[in-house]
Formats: structure tokens, C-alpha cells, sequence
């Protein structure tokens, strides 16, 4: 059965073509800088937008036409799904996908009866991946949806859904592993809170740090050697959530002694949210050693929610790239597009415009990027603006010989301070778009 009739791989036709089902800068086996498009990029699809996503929202109904989707919560209508996902994504050309347990397989009335649904539906993923050859980037938990999760998961005033969340986030691992995935995610739904007035905060983090302990020793045990990632977001669902953004994140893995074991798997939609830039959040990550992923896709800067669109802008994608480049890329992480069409682009066809735009966005940000580096026109730029460091007063403060002391004679020597220099912040700008077009 052929869920996408008429769309077949699609192909690199260059930036010329006027064939929308084509790509015009993705070609995965382009080298650039040393490595392959496919390789720095890793592009994912994720399991919940595409293929779970139905168009509805707070005002309406579902919009979506899926015409192979019963709208059932049957196994047999979770099957089909998995076919339908892993044709579109070998016809898209993505190396990856990711999802969160209940996306591919139905909630049961117990835990048992989830878990064996979810067995069910392993099997298929596991048939399907052998027989494309697509991998696992990550799996994760859904620790939201669910009414028992109203007060969070492994932040709960209820020891109970507290062990429901373990044993959920326990399998979880399991079914990651056995599918080869190579992270596993932790993004806290509902791991945060909406009043401080019913909320003991050090105990509910506490919990938290616990829960990824238990995490970390139950992952070692049973071999899993994928990287644990945690995906920083400031609000939505909660008010406040507590991996609010990547500093936030980073302190807390450090409080709770995980660092080396946890990395960030940053989102763009979520770094404006906190009112950061994509390109800040990744560069944060990135000087502590800990960028592991990304979750592609962007907001809306007129709308205050997570609006999960596709990332288009190039100025965006060259900063990301800028920055993963400098990373050495994200393997064993990749580039998940966690973005959905919006709900007016109900056919079908519209996933592969999205998903071909989001993965053309990269390709173009990554060229660029390894323009701007090998022409080292930032770099150059900053190493110099920072020289008086390399040596002499700057050099001492740098390698810890200054003292405050050492510092005040230095200055009453000297009298003033050497005069400072522009910053360029105009002229680079400029040049950046030099590069752009
Ligand atoms: C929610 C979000 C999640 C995580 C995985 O905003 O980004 O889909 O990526 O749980
Ligand atoms: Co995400």
C-alpha cells in the first residue's frame, strides 16, 4: 500500500528548478568542510507533529487530511502509522526519526497493558528500520498528556505518579535501546509549576535529580549507551517550567552531579520563548560541552506560545550552523524538526513541502557557515578584538597570576585605561548578508 501516491524520493535538482518536490541545496552526499551534508545535518522527523498531529486547537477541530488515519487508538490503525512514517521519511531522505512512546503505540487502561502496546508496536518500528535502513535518533517519554500528570511527573506532590513516570521512562529506555536509538530525552512537560504559594521547590527539584539518577543506573544496567539529553523550555504547559532554558538546565545537572552525563537537546521556539536567540542558546551549550542536539523549527517573534513552525530563515540557520560547525557537528545528536504545518496546510503533500524547506534552510546555513569560517571573517575579527588579553595586564588576569593588588598598581601606574575600539557591530552585520545572498 503507497500512503503518498505520486510523490516519489525526492531529488536534489539544484537552486534553479522550479520542481517544489525537489531539493535545491540539500544533497546529502555533498561534501562540505571534510564531511557530508548528511553527516553534519542528521536530519530527523518527529513522530508526534507528522504523523500524530491532527490541526485542532484551543478554538477548533481537527483539520488534517490523513486518509490512511482512522482516528482510532487501535493497534492496528498504530501499524499503519508506522508504514506511513517510514515511507514518507525514506521518500523525504532523512537518516532519522524520533518519537515519544504514546505516539507510536495507544495508552492502555494499566501500565501493563501500555507497555505491551507498546511492545506491539516496537516490533513494527523495529521491522520497518531493517527493512529502510532509517535509524532511532531518540525516544523519549510523554510525562504530559495524561490527566495523572496535572501536577507533573518526576516533580509531582504524588509518590505514586512519581513511580508511574519511573516505570513509563524505565520501558521508554528499553524500547530506545532495542531500537538502536542512539539519545534518549528528557523534556520536563510538566515539570515545573504554576503558583509557589502550593509548591515546596527544593523538594519537587530534589525529586527531579533523583528521577535522573535512577534514570542514568537503570540505562547503564541494561547497556544503553545512547546520550541522555535534557530539552530546556521556560513555559508551556507550567507558568514556570524548571529547565526553563540552558543555563537553567546546565546549573541544574550540575546540582544534581550529572554533569558528563547529560547534554542539551536545544529548541529554537523554546530559546525565544526565554527570550534568548537560538544562536545563544546553542553557543551557551556549546562553551560548557554540552551540546548534544537540536529540535529545529521556529516561532513566531508576534506570538507568545510555541508555535512549532518550520525553519525558513536562513539568517537563523546560518547562526545555528555557525555555531554546531564550531561544535565539531552534534553526533551523536542531529537536526529533529519538532515543527508541525499549520493547520490551514492539511494535505498531505504539505509535509513534504514543510520538511523539504526546513532540511533546504540547513543546507543553505551550513554552506554558508563553512564560507564564513574558511574565509574566517568572524573569527578573525573577535580573536583581535580580544588581544589585549594575550598578553602582558590582560595575559596575567587570564592565567590567574593578577591579583586585585597587582591590578590597582598596574592602573595608578598607568593612569587611564587604553582607549577602547568599535565593535563593528554594523559592519559585520553587513557582512553577513554579503554572505547571504
Ligand atoms: C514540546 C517539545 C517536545 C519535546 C519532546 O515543546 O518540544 O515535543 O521535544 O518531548
Ligand atoms: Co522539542
Amino acid at each position: 500500500m503507497e500512503y503518498f501516491p505520486g510523490i516519489g524520493r525526492i531529488p536534489y535538482e539544484g537552486p534553479k528548478t522550479k520542481n517544489p518536490l525537489a531539493f535545491r541545496h540539500y544533497k546529502a552526499d555533498e561534501i562540505v568542510e571534510g564531511r557530508t551534508m548528511q553527516d553534519w545535518l542528521r536530519f530527523s522527523v518527529c513522530y508526534w507533529h507528522t504523523f500524530r498531529g491532527t490541526g485542532s486547537d484551543p478554538f477548533g477541530a481537527p483539520t488534517l487530511q490523513r486518509p490512511w488515519d482512522d482516528g482510532s487508538d487501535s493497534i492496528e490503525n498504530a501499524r499503519k502509522r508506522v508504514d506511513v512514517a517510514f515511507e514518507f521519511i525514506q521518500k523525504l531522505g532523512a537518516p532519522f526519526y524520533c518519537f515519544h512512546d504514546r505516539d507510536v503505540a495507544p495508552e492502555g487502561k494499566t501500565l501493563a497493558e501500555s507497555n505491551r502496546n507498546l511492545d506491539a508496536i516496537a516490533d513494527a518500528l523495529e521491522a520497518a528500520q531493517q527493512r529502510t535502513g532509517i535509524k532511532l535518533l531518540w525516544g523519549t517519554a510523554n510525562l504530559f498528556s495524561n490527566p495523572r500528570f496535572m501536577h507533573g511527573a518526576a516533580t509531582t506532590c504524588n509518590a505514586d505518579v512519581f513511580a508511574f513516570a519511573a516505570a513509563q521512562v524505565k520501558k521508554a529506555i528499553e524500547v530506545t535501546h532495542r531500537l538502536g536509538g542512539v539519545n534518549y530525552v528528557f523534556w520536563g512537560g510538566r515539570e515545573g509549576y504554576h503558583n509557589l504559594l502550593n509548591t515546596d521547590m527544593k523538594r519537587e527539584l530534589d525529586h527531579l535529580a533523583r528521577f535522573m539518577h535512577m534514570a542514568h543506573e537503570h540505562a547503564k544496567s541494561i547497556g544503553f549507551k545512547g546520550q541522555f539529553l535534557f530539552e530546556p523550555k521556560p513555559k508551556e504547559p507550567t507558568k514556570h517550567q524548571y529547565d526553563f532554558d540552558a543555563a537553567a538546565c546546565l546549573n541544574f545537572i550540575k546540582r544534581a552531579g550529572l554533569e558528563g552525563v547529560v547534554k542539551l537537546n536545544v529548541e529554537t521556539n523554546h530559546a525565544t520563548l526565554a527570550g534568548h536567540t537560538m544562536m545563544h542558546e546553542l553557543e551557551y551549550a556549546r562553551i560548557h560541552g554540552a551540546l548534544g542536539s537540536i529540535d529545529a523549527n521556529t516561532g513566531d517573534l508576534l506570538l507568545g506560545w510555541d508555535t512549532d513552525q518550520f525553519p525558513t530563515d536562513i539568517y537563523l540557520t546560518t547562526q545555528c550552523m555557525l555555531v554546531i560547525m564550531e561544535n565539531g557537528g552534534l553526533a551523536p545528536g542531529g537536526v529533529n524538526f519538532d515543527a508541525k504545518v499549520r493547520r490551514e496546510s492539511f494535505d498531505p503533500v504539505d509535509l513534504f513541502h514543510a520538511h523539504i524547506g526546513g532540511m533546504d534552510a540547513f543546507a543553505r546555513g551550513l554552506k554558508i557557515a563553512a564560507k564564513l569560517r574558511s574565509d574566517g571573517v568572524l573569527k578573525t575579527f573577535v580573536k583581535n578584538r580580544y588581544r589585549s588579553f594575550d598578553s602582558g595586564i590582560g595575559k596575567s588576569i587570564e592565567d590567574g597570576s593578577a591579583t586585585f593588588e597587582s591590578l590597582e598598581k598596574y592602573m595608578l601606574d598607568k593612569g587611564e585605561a587604553a582607549p577602547n575600539e568599535s565593535g563593528r557591530q554594523e559592519m559585520l552585520e553587513n557582512v553577513i548578508n554579503d554572505y547571504l545572498v
